[in-house]
């Protein structure tokens, strides 16, 4: 290992000749999905747009455009006569746990986890055709825009088109000698949602635009030129609003039959906001003076133009977006529609720049659904247009929301993590009361289901209902937000005590097995297998949680005393244990079965997103690591996929992981429910399980990072995992752990270039190919070193 003194000169000719890489160019196009058809369907080809607030989905047809939209809070349950199933919690509950425990000690498996699955179980109030989990509840949409432009003829020149590096929607297409164009956007800073219908027609045409919602309870009227729907859930009587602002050059402006008709206009634009009276404060969970913020939203609008808007929406999403350009080298296929481009790709055809598409999709439905201020993005993001969607639509911790986030730090939107930990810090609340009600333990927990109102108590039926281990698991990404970020005030204001009451629950709960480990009883690992006394993933997420308070007590110089218990604590855990096939155990019983391929790999948690198992410190762990994902195989649902990607890319074999991505990115159609094996892409770009979920395009995002550049160990490795099929290319922007940002370009497979810049001071290892050096940064001066890596200033 060798020191390389900082050097303040030539910097700026190596940045010259960095960012002149000629890949550069190629960009511009390649960030586009676009379509000859207008969509057919919500889930497989509609194209979504989102302000983090509001979510909609493009649908494009010349005859009648479809736009359904959601706000992010109108949900059932939770409110009126559901309030009083928030938390879910069931009060003396854990006067059944040491009964449960002691039958897991004579080795009646069965009879203790019937009584689990009797007495330790959350309340919810059974289940309905029309919402699903009652008093649950369930995300619900909001409305629908409907326009219907004056038609005659045949249309040609039909394009429908997304344009991920501006986040704009367009449709284009020519009818009787007539030029249309339609604009969409969903701007943040204005809280709205912008839908422009143009034309070249000398005398305009007649538009009809009717506003639509499922929800009975509403009304819609015509107050000047704003079109304004309110009413309440029938469900539980949460209020909503939304209001559609119209602005045309035409003439007349009638209001009849729920229709609006503007005629002879060349011009017509539409400004969409909506609210509710959720407001995420437990436990009533309600609140808002939604009227008013709709209000002010409109007025606001008033003073701006759609230019003034549409610059606003261009540079508020691109100061996020485009930190990161990603650029493989390879022919240019952009000008093949994204539709037949994926069916090419399933048939085996090589298209690298599909795949910076698809990671860039991630980041840009990350940032249309998770901004500051918003609530964080569920299951499907902020995009649903069901009354009972699929598993509610909610925020499942026992790996979905995670996954979801994944991609935040690594790629340089650390902004959109911040509703994640907004949301998390608000979960403590009830978190407590399900830690003492089920557990009698101090600290916080969450289980499997987590939605708007607070709901932390275990599911209601198990396996899959019980995971305490939520609440930890979400201390990673807590404490993720600081190390990527460095910031202190944050760690010590807002993360640590998240982390640290999350802690508590776990130094309760472990307890002593007949070997003197603490293990956790009774456990379940995610969704299969029977109770246990040790299902590996807790311990692992408690080894987490213990290690990074342990960590941040350091870093913040306090807490002493408790960082002794917790450093007590995590040396006396269950350790890791290597099974009769060579296997990681998922429990503390050695009974894995090496045909099981189910979805969730939870015991190798430790390996992504912990970091227990490395190359470093634990070999033998991470050889057995590779045995059980060998074991599991390649298929699964989206999101399984998506975890499977970062779990090789740790593993350092970049080969597997790209199958993996590429077994991802396999067209799909099904958009029923598949539980095992048919994970992929819809036509939109959509990961699907089936159906839709977010999850697994944010996996893979995550995922193709990972591939370029890890941070977890302490050093920071450059292209740990780069593939064969990525022979030439660029990656700017990443970030690494320290507040440290981290540009690489290579050819022919070899590093050619990497410039890393830090935030603060600090003396960092960096690693490529088996070599380690050690590099001092200085803070905001760009540091960059060739493949040897020599410095280049
Ligand atoms: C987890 C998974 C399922 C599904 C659901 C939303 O529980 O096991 O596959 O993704 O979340």
């Amino acid at each position: 290992m060798n020191t390389i003194k900082y050097g303040y000169f030539s910097t700026l000719i190596a940045l010259v000749l960095f960012t002149s890489f000629h890949l550069h160019s190629q960009e511009e196009t390649a960030l586009k999905l676009w379509y000859q058809e207008p969509a057919k369907k919500w889930m497989t080809e509609a194209l979504p747009i989102g302000n983090a607030y509001m979510g909609a989905m493009i649908f494009g047809a010349v005859e009648e455009e479809h736009i359904q939209f959601n706000e992010e809070t109108l949900w059932a349950g939770g409110k009126g006569e559901w309030e009083q199933y928030n938390g879910g919690n069931r009060e003396n509950a854990h006067k059944h746990l040491p009964e449960v425990r002691r039958l897991l000690q004579e080795g009646k498996y069965n009879e203790a986890h019937q009584l689990a699955n009797k007495e330790l179980t959350g309340i919810i109030k059974g289940t309905n055709e029309q919402t699903g989990w009652i008093g649950y509840g369930s995300y619900q949409p909001f409305g629908d825009v409907f326009v219907r432009p004056e038609h005659k003829g045949q249309p040609s020149n039909y394009t429908r088109t997304l344009d991920i590096s501006k986040a704009l929607a367009t449709v284009q297409y020519s009818e009787n000698g007539i030029a249309h164009k339609r604009t969409y956007f969903a701007n943040y800073p204005s809280r709205t949602l912008v839908f422009k219908y143009e034309n070249n027609s000398p005398e305009g045409i007649d538009y009809v635009i009717k506003k639509t919602t499922v929800h009975k309870n509403t009304t819609t009227v015509l107050q000047g030129n704003q079109l304004i729907m309110s009413g309440s859930l029938e469900n539980n009587g949460m209020k909503m609003e939304s209001r559609m602002l119209i602005d045309t050059d035409g003439g007349k402006l009638t209001f009849k039959d729920g229709e609006l008709l503007i005629t002879a206009a060349k011009e017509v634009i539409l400004y969409l906001t909506a609210a509710t009276d959720y407001k995420n404060e437990y436990p009533h969970y309600t609140g808002r003076d939604y009227k008013a913020l709709n209000k002010k939203t409109i007025n606001a609008l008033k003073q701006k133009s759609y230019n003034q808007l549409i610059s606003e929406h261009i540079a508020d999403y691109t100061r996020l977006f485009s930190r990161v350009h990603f650029i493989l080298e390879s022919a240019d296929q952009a000008h093949i529609p994204t539709d037949k481009r994926l069916q090419a790709y399933a048939a085996g055809n090589e298209d690298p720049q599909l795949e910076t598409l698809y990671f860039q999709y991630g980041r840009y439905l990350l940032i249309s659904s998770s901004r500051p201020g918003s609530m964080p993005a569920n299951l499907q993001g902020k995009w649903n247009n069901m009354t009972n969607p699929p598993w509610a639509s909610d925020y499942h911790a026992n790996i979905n929301i995670q996954m979801i986030y994944w991609p935040a730090e690594i790629t340089n939107l650390s902004e959109t993590h911040e509703p994640l930990i907004d949301y998390i810090d608000k979960l403590r609340a009830p978190g407590r009361k399900s830690a003492k009600d089920f557990f009698n333990t101090r600290g916080w927990i969450v289980n499997t289901m987590n939605n708007p109102f607070g709901f932390t108590a275990p599911g209601w039926d198990f396996p899959w209902g019980f995971f305490p281990g939520g609440a930890a698991w979400y201390g990673r990404h807590v404490w993720d937000h600081y190390k990527f970020s460095g910031d202190v005030d944050y760690l010590r204001e807002k993360g640590y005590p998240i982390m640290k009451e999350a802690a508590l629950f776990w130094l309760d709960y472990l307890t002593k097995d007949e070997e003197g480990y603490l293990v956790s009883s009774p456990s379940y690992s995610p969704e299969h297998g029977g109770i246990s006394t040790g299902a590996y993933m807790d311990i692992q997420i408690a080894w987490d949680i213990f290690s990074n308070c342990i960590s941040a007590t350091e870093v913040l110089g306090e807490d002493k005393e408790f960082s002794e218990k917790l450093i007590k604590a995590k040396a006396q855990l269950l350790p890791l244990r290597i099974g009769n096939w060579g296997q990681l155990q998922e429990w503390k019983e050695d009974v894995d079965d090496p045909n099981n391929k189910h979805r969730h790999v939870s015991h190798l948690y430790a390996l992504y997103p912990g970091d227990q198992i490395n190359s470093i410190q634990t070999p033998k762990l991470l050889d057995a690591a590779r045995v059980s994902l060998n074991a599991r195989g390649d298929d699964g649902t989206g999101w399984s996929i998506g975890w499977k990607i970062n779990f090789w890319a740790r593993l350092l074999d970049g080969d597997r992981a790209y199958k993996l991505m590429r077994r991802g990115m396999q067209l799909v159609h099904e958009d029923g429910v598949n539980m095992m094996d048919g994970g992929g892409v819809y036509t939109n770009l959509l990961s699907t399980h089936p159906p839709f979920q977010l999850d697994g395009n944010m996996g893979a995002s995550s995922g193709m990072a990972e591939m370029l550049l890890q941070s977890h160990s302490g050093e920071i490795q450059l292209l740990p995992a780069l593939p064969k099929a990525w022979p030439t290319g660029k990656i700017t922007g990443l970030k690494a752990r320290g507040g440290i940002q981290v540009d690489l370009v290579w050819k022919n497979g070899t590093l050619s270039q990497v410039r890393i810049q830090s935030a603060q001071d600090q003396t960092k290892k960096v690693t490529y190919q088996g070599q380690t050096t050690e590099i001092r940064l200085k803070k905001n001066k760009a540091v960059i070193l060739n493949q040897y890596l020599n410095p280049m200033n």
